[in-house]
């Protein structure tokens, strides 16, 4: 792609209604535009990052044997209402009407759709354990909706959901999306802690969050600082070694703020461990045994003939709530460089091209030619801009490799910078090796 014809409208200024980083950043870099208060167009630069994300998420939940569908944003009020949620989920749900007068709403979240095709699909014990997500839109008429993408009313969302036949087999389907999670951030580029958390409305009593460090988090975190030191590549998917993995982890105090006790803290985490910080949830776990599945009537046959409720547990990502958390994780002293695996484009070349220079041209051409038949997804910047101030634009932008054709460049050695790092002098092929090599890195 070259830069004179992507379409990505860079604001100069920062509009002053983005108070955090990242949302600065995003609106900056035309990422986004806001269409009213809490909702947001998604542009090109944006939108390839955000479908980056969910791609990574997508499959790590086939690995554990998820199985995606596509669910509506509009749902009917009848499901619930059996459930009982449709009063109390209040003024964050919307509720609208179709023109015969059918009360309908836009969905905040979809366990009783879930269920609803679960109970008339499957009836015997034989079907499970199941796992079903689909990564739909959701909206919440949030009261105050902030921080552009983090906090707003129409947001991207994975959700799975879970079925067993007992609390023993449903422990194992929660064990695996935690184990999926953690391998999913991972991938992002982020060290995500599952937290010990309230249930809010989704209910139930197991529940984790998953919390990145950033001082504009939204929730107060207090853990013993050694989880962060947990390495998962020491254990892999069978349930054993997913089970030591929960253990691990559970074995280290980490809640978010609705379970934190000043005492248990005190007495659990000797005092040069204590992290009490903010952070930002990615991602939220639930098990909730028959909650929806009692209400909603979704009962299985078992080999004796008996009739069960199915336990259920649910589980989210916020994926375009994602695309910000990255930004935060990663944006230092105004320099953003997007992790590997969702950057927007895998490198930059930058020539100087003032006054024309025709030469230049021509290099910048050559490289971008060769690396688009190795399939590296290069971008070029062929705007006629001061060099300087094509620094600073990608600065921002945060691709992050740089192919720089300046007075130092040759005709067979350029200039290429890992944002953050040395400048080195590398031939094309070790271009190409470096990015090659580099792609999974993140
Ligand atoms: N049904 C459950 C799990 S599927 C559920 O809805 N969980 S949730 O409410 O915790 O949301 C899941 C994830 O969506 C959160 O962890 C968060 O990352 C994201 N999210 C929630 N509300 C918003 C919002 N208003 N704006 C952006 N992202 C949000």
């Amino acid at each position: 792609m070259h830069l004179s014809k992507l379409f990505i409208p860079l604001l100069k200024e920062t509009p002053s209604e983005a108070k955090v980083k990242s949302h600065q950043l995003m609106l900056r870099t035309g990422m986004i535009r806001q269409s009213s208060t809490g909702i947001y167009s998604w542009l090109p630069l944006g939108f390839k990052i955000m479908k980056k994300i969910e791609k990574i998420v997508r499959e790590e939940q086939n690995k554990i044997g998820a199985q995606e569908l596509l669910m509506p944003t509009i749902q009917s009020a009848q499901i619930w209402k059996e459930s009982g949620r449709y009063d109390d989920y209040g003024e964050e749900m919307l509720r609208i009407k179709d023109r015969q007068g059918k009360e309908m709403l836009y969905g905040p979240t979809n366990e009783e759709l879930i269920t609803e095709i679960f109970r008339s699909s499957i009836k015997s014990y034989k079907a499970l354990p199941q796992i079903l997500y689909h990564i739909q839109w959701k909206f919440r008429d949030e009261l105050r909706p902030r921080f552009g993408v983090m906090r707003c009313k129409e947001f991207f969302m994975k959700d799975a959901y879970s079925f067993d036949i007992n609390n023993e087999e449903a422990k194992k389907s929660y064990n695996k999306m935690f184990f999926a999670y953690l391998h999913t951030f991972k991938r992002l580029g982020l060290t995500a802690i599952p937290m010990s958390a309230e249930t809010g409305p989704i209910g139930g009593d197991l529940s984790h969050e998953f919390i990145i460090l950033a001082e504009t988090g939204e929730s107060k975190i207090y853990s013993d600082k050694r989880i962060f030191d947990i390495d998962i590549g020491n254990y892999n998917s069978n349930d054993d070694s997913i089970n030591k993995l929960r253990k691990k982890y559970d074995a280290f105090y980490a809640v978010t703020d609705d379970k934190f006790n000043q005492q248990d803290f005190e007495n659990k985490v000797k005092k040069e461990n204590q992290l009490a910080t903010r952070g930002i949830e990615v991602g939220h776990i639930f098990y909730f045994g028959d909650k929806y599945s009692k209400p909603l009537k979704c009962s299985i046959d078992l080999q004796d003939g008996k009739k069960v409720d199915v336990k259920m547990g649910s589980y989210g990502i916020g994926v375009s709530r994602l695309v910000g958390a990255i930004i935060e994780a990663k944006l230092n002293n105004n320099v953003m460089k997007w992790p590997n695996s969702v950057a927007p484009f895998e490198v930059v070349i930058i020539p100087s091209l003032q006054k024309k220079d025709k030469s230049n041209y021509k290099k910048a051409e050559k490289i971008y030619n060769f690396l688009i038949k190795n399939n590296i997804d290069v971008l070029l910047d062929d705007t006629e801009e001061h060099l300087s101030a094509k620094f600073k634009k990608f600065d921002l932008i945060g691709i992050p490799y740089q192919i720089i054709l300046g007075s130092k460049s040759t005709d067979d050695k350029f200039e290429f910078k890992e944002v953050n790092s040395k400048t080195e002098s590398l031939s094309l092929e070790e271009i190409k090796k470096k990015l090659l090599n580099n792609r999974n890195l993140n």
